[in-house]
């Protein structure tokens, strides 16, 4: 640890998880670096536990994005945690969220720092943040996420580094930090291209807040992917048969332009898919850097990749850090009101491609809440990159649970994305490209293409008849039976007429 602490002057600083934990007060708000099961302290949230099952406290908890169980699961767990924002993706946090034991603040990702910034949440009273090393300068390096670390980190009160020693020092130079000042001071961010670095590789940290240093070996548990099946093969072939034709009508360039992949399964088997595709020269401006990209990197199909966090499976984190020389060149990573900021994205004009739970026949797309009222994880940068992108592009499976619920219904039971941010819409049945079509020809091309053959007559009757109901208005519905999908899916657990 002495040779990761390079400012010696620091060196006194260190101490124990439990001593830095024992500085922490009830009520306290949290902010910790961390962005999916990446770059978060461990040490400390666990030291932390043990005190709140002894003391019986809670505290408020903001992060990146989810993060692993040493935070997210040991601090519901002991019942220490109060309120959490701003996405999450624990099993433990998400019931504790859906049994009304934590205030759950479900926020667009990019909005995150410059809230924090203006004071919305109050006062920031702690930073955790891990870091593989600290330069000579007292600089922080930080490690395979940055997601909001640099505005926790300028400002809380107080700060605690967690060095953890499981994180290879060659992820020094990956990052490029850059703070926007906060509206009215703010100036244009001066991207134009993916790879485009703009600010230092480490974040500065006023010394006199650095209340602990503590040394840590915990790694990060990033998850498994699910094997990538049959579905999933004929999303990402749908996909690319789509571009492919943007490209003949000259739409797109030939390498395409800037690519973001939401999160989960189907985002990580549509990007895989591409390894086997004609394109060459792909960027991709995105969060979440998962297995698939290292894939297109390793096939010599990628030339840059920006995001805010490395979120690969274990493997693919083990594949990362013996890869980590040649990765290097390619992988920017940033803060996340960077990497999802909206002036970026739309001058890039990336192709946003996110994950929809389900939609509905107008084209309208919950990704967060299971009949309309569990939290499933929470809108992350979906929204940040669906609206502002550049082609917008939602993914879903036609059915879920064997075919007891169609991913399309007759009317989201949440919306998170309205019919007006989305393109193209793409299942394992095929593509619907609703661009330029009114919202009733729209409906006709999602049940056609999207929907499951199973469901299809119900979706199309429901249609028709809410088209005469309403006097062909401009969205037609009949109100009274708009969640009846939903309803019987309830009463019969099963979505089908009986
Ligand atoms: O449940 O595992 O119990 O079978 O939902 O579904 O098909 O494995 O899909 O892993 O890609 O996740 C929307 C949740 C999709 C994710 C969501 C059930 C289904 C399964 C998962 P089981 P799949 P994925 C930026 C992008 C929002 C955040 C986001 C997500 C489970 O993509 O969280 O996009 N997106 N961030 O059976 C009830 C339905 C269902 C359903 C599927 N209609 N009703 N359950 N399932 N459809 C990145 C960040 O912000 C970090």
């Amino acid at each position: 640890i002495r040779d990761r602490i390079r400012c010696k002057d620091l060196l006194g600083k260190v101490m124990t998880a439990e001593e830095a934990a024992a500085m922490i007060h009830p009520n306290d708000h949290i902010g910790i670096s961390g962005f999916t099961p990446s770059g978060y302290p461990k040490a400390v949230p666990l030291a932390l536990e043990e005190r709140i099952k002894k003391e019986q406290f809670k505290i408020d908890l903001w992060t990146g994005a989810s993060v692993g169980p040493e935070a997210d699961q040991a601090l519901v767990e002991c019942d220490g945690m109060n309120r959490r924002f701003p996405y999450q993706t624990n099993s433990v946090l998400r019931k504790a969220i859906n049994a009304g034991k934590v205030h759950y603040i479900d926020m667009h990702l990019s909005h995150v720092a410059q809230q924090v910034r203006a004071g919305f949440f109050g006062e920031l009273d702690w930073c955790i943040i891990e870091v593989c090393a600290i330069t000579e300068e007292g600089h922080l390096i930080p490690t395979t996420a940055l997601g909001n670390s640099p505005v926790y980190v300028t400002e809380a009160k107080k700060v605690i580094i967690e060095v953890n020693t499981s994180q290879p020092l060659e992820l020094e130079g990956m990052h490029d930090i850059y703070q926007p000042a906060n509206p009215p001071h703010r100036k244009p961010i001066p991207i134009e291209a993916a790879g485009d670095r703009i600010g230092t590789p480490y974040i500065e940290v006023d010394h006199s807040k650095i209340a602990a240093i503590v040394p840590c070996d915990i790694t990060d548990k990033t998850r498994a992917f699910a094997p990538i099946g049959d579905d999933a093969k004929k999303m990402s072939g749908n996909l690319i048969d789509f571009l492919q034709n943007e490209v003949k009508h000259g739409r797109l360039p030939e390498n395409l332009l800037p690519l973001q992949s939401g999160v989960g399964n189907v985002a990580n088997a549509v990007i895989s898919g591409l390894v086997d595709s004609p394109y060459e020269n792909l960027t991709v401006y995105t969060e979440v850097i998962q297995d698939g990209m290292f894939d297109l990197i390793d096939a010599g199909k990628l030339t840059m990749a920006s995001g805010t966090s490395l979120s690969p499976s274990p493997d693919g984190l083990k594949r990362f850090y013996k890869g980590i020389k040649g990765y290097r060149d390619k992988i920017v990573l940033r803060p996340q009101e960077i990497s999802n900021n909206p002036e970026v994205i739309r001058r890039l004009g990336v192709i946003a491609m996110n994950t929809a739970l389900e939609m509905d026949i107008y084209g309208n797309i919950n990704s967060t809440h299971v009949s309309g009222t569990k939290m499933m994880n929470g809108i992350g940068g979906s929204g940040d990159f669906a609206r502002n992108g550049g082609l917008s592009i939602f993914f879903t499976n036609s059915i879920a649970k064997n075919g007891d619920i169609s991913c399309v219904v007759p009317f989201c039971s949440h919306i998170d994305h309205t019919e007006h941010d989305v393109h193209v819409y793409i299942s394992e049945m095929g593509v619907a490209d609703v661009r330029g079509l009114s919202p009733k020809e729209r409906a006709r091309v999602i049940i056609e293409n999207i929907a499951h053959p199973d469901y299809r007559p119900e979706l199309m009757d429901y249609l028709e008849r809410a088209e005469k109901a309403c006097g062909y208005s401009q969205t037609p519905h009949i109100l009274k039976e708009a969640f009846d999908f939903h309803q019987r899916l309830a009463d019969n657990k099963s979505m089908k007429k009986q």
